[in-house]
């Protein structure tokens, strides 16, 4: 019920929200060549599961375009394959999620402020 009274906000809310994200995009961080190929091999590993239109997930978005990351993204509101694999490895059907790939293992991290935390850790440098 309340997600139905919220529905004609968030249909509101949805180009505002991405409109704000394309106009306030902060300019990527540069890196030596060598830095951003081992950065970019790493990064394969990671996937963010998240929804086009979440304030979280634009949060996590503008973070890791500011540090320059090519993450994979895939849209769980959109794609129920990605929505599968969201709820049945992470435990939760909530976004932001990113996925990281250890030793052939995923650890799904929940929280967008972790996420960035966690990318801002290894990458900001
Ligand atoms: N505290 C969380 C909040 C994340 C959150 O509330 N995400 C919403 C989307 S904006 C969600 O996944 N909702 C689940 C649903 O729609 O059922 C964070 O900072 O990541």
């Amino acid at each position: 019920m309340i997600k139905l009274l919220f529905l004609p906000v968030r249909l509101i809310m949805k180009p505002i929200l991405l409109a704000m994200e394309h106009t306030l995009r902060p300019a990527p961080i540069q890196r030596p060549a060598e830095r951003q190929a081992e950065v970019d091999a790493e990064t394969k590993g990671l996937t963010l599961y998240q929804f086009r239109a979440c304030p979280f997930c634009i949060k996590v978005r503008r973070n890791i375009r500011r540090l320059n990351l090519d993450i994979e993204k895939r849209n769980a509101n959109e794609n129920p394959q990605y929505q599968e694999e969201l709820i049945d490895g992470g435990g939760r059907w909530q976004t932001p999620c990113l996925r990281i790939e250890k030793d052939g293992k995923y650890e799904w991290l929940y929280e967008s402020s972790d996420i960035i935390d966690y990318l801002n850790k290894k990458y900001a440098a």
